[in-house]
């Protein structure tokens, strides 16, 4: 699609979606690596402006958006009636779908892209870095929160959007597959990373094992918790809002704890070309466990609370895997914005796999601390 006919579908589901006020620009938004996000502006009769986040489905990625769309109908309805019995306000707490001018959650265009709109959540932030310490504990009170407020959703009505998504034994076979296939000719260039691996290949049955002897439940989880699917209010500092809810699914709890450690405790940036800046952070990490333990509030079995140290190490591992597999398959799946952007990824996840190896028993010894 050239730019000016992606402009016009832009336009045509600007034009479907039943914003408030009269439609004045939009301009592309955030960091995210899978769908494409926009602001849109819109003045009011009063003169004033309202903003509204306009999203482009990943269709590769969720191979059904409508699936999708009702899942996040579905949870955020749950999320809005226990806000609203906590004297909460549902308009900032949660995302709010602004539904099509049928009364749809999403549009369907000419060519066959979904597009959804929310409400944009004002005075608030989102980090894609740690900047101040409070934020990441503020976060994981919040993850954990949600964990336990969705703790009685019906979970057997959810879609699972992306078949194993985090079944990590699965994510080996397919970087397997892509270093058979080679497409590309990277293979040679990564047997390191490759090697670093399949070293822990064992490794990565730990958590389906567990859940397959009956020892680890499942639960509905987000599946993507990093720092910049948080929303944090400008004004109390406490992070108000989950959002990114494409891959709400039952998961594995740790799973949840541990996506948010591979983003968050570490001193650098998820795509940092330079590793001597990539270390993990266990005073960061420390504090996560703290507010996670807390927004979980008793919610965990002693089984999950044990794995919370797997759950980091799994994610930032699977994590590392993706990206890597993503760099043999050409860059087919993540957002890349140089050639060896997904190699750069790669390279820090196994980094702070490494450094997590060497703090073990420290990070156990902060489970221990806060359980
Ligand atoms: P992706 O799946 O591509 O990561 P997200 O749903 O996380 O897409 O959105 C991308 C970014 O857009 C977020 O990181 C955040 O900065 C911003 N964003 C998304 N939803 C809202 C919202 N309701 N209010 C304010 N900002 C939002
Ligand atoms: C993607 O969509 P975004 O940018 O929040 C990915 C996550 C990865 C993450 C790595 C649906 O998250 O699983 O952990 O990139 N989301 C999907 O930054 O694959
Ligand atoms: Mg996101």
């Amino acid at each position: 699609m050239t730019r000016e006919e992606y402009c016009t579908k832009i336009n045509e589901a600007i034009e479907q979606i039943a914003f408030e006020g009269t439609f004045i620009d939009y301009k592309r938004y955030g960091s995210g690596h899978i769908n494409d996000t926009f602001v849109t502006h819109h003045r009011l009769e009063d003169g004033s402006v309202i903003r509204y986040i306009l999203q482009r489905m990943n269709h590769d990625t969720f191979k059904h958006p409508e699936q999708l769309m009702e899942n996040v109908a579905g949870v955020t309805e749950f999320l809005k009636r226990k806000i609203l019995q906590n004297k909460g306000d549902v308009k900032r707490e949660t995302m709010n779908i602004i539904p099509t001018k049928d009364g749809k959650t999403f549009y369907k265009d000419s060519i066959g892209s979904y597009w959804r709109a929310y409400r944009f959540i004002e005075d608030a932030s989102c980090y894609d870095m740690v900047e101040k310490s409070d934020d990441f504990y503020q976060s994981a009170i919040a993850f954990g929160r949600f964990q336990k407020l969705l703790a009685d959703y019906p979970a057997e009505t959810l879609h699972e959007t992306i078949p194993d998504f985090h079944n990590t034994p699965v994510r080996v076979e397919t970087l397997k597959k892509a270093v058979q296939e080679d497409t590309l000719g990277r293979v040679k260039e990564v047997t390191d990373e490759i090697a670093f691996v399949m070293e822990r290949e064992e490794f990565t049955y730990t958590l389906m094992k567990l859940y397959k002897e009956g020892k680890l439940p499942l639960k509905v989880t987000h599946n993507d918790t990093k720092l910049n699917n948080i929303i944090i209010d400008n004004v109390t500092g406490k992070a108000i809002c989950v959002i990114d809810l494409d891959t709400i699914m039952p998961g594995f709890s740790v799973n949840d704890f541990g996506d948010s450690i591979r983003f968050g405790a570490t001193t650098g940036a998820e795509d940092e070309p330079d590793l001597t800046k990539v270390n993990f952070d266990l005073s960061l990490y420390e504090l996560y466990t703290r507010g996670f333990l807390e927004g979980c509030n008793g919610s965990l079995t002693a089984a999950e609370i044990d794995m919370l140290p797997v759950g980091a190490k799994m994610m930032t591992l699977e994590c590392g895997i993706r990206f890597l597999t993503d760099y043999l398959q050409g860059d087919i799946y993540f957002r890349i914005h140089h050639e060896k952007h997904n190699l750069d990824r790669t390279r820090t996840q196994f980094k702070l796999v490494s450094d997590m190896e060497k703090n073990w028993e420290a990070m156990v010894d902060v489970v221990n601390k806060y359980r």
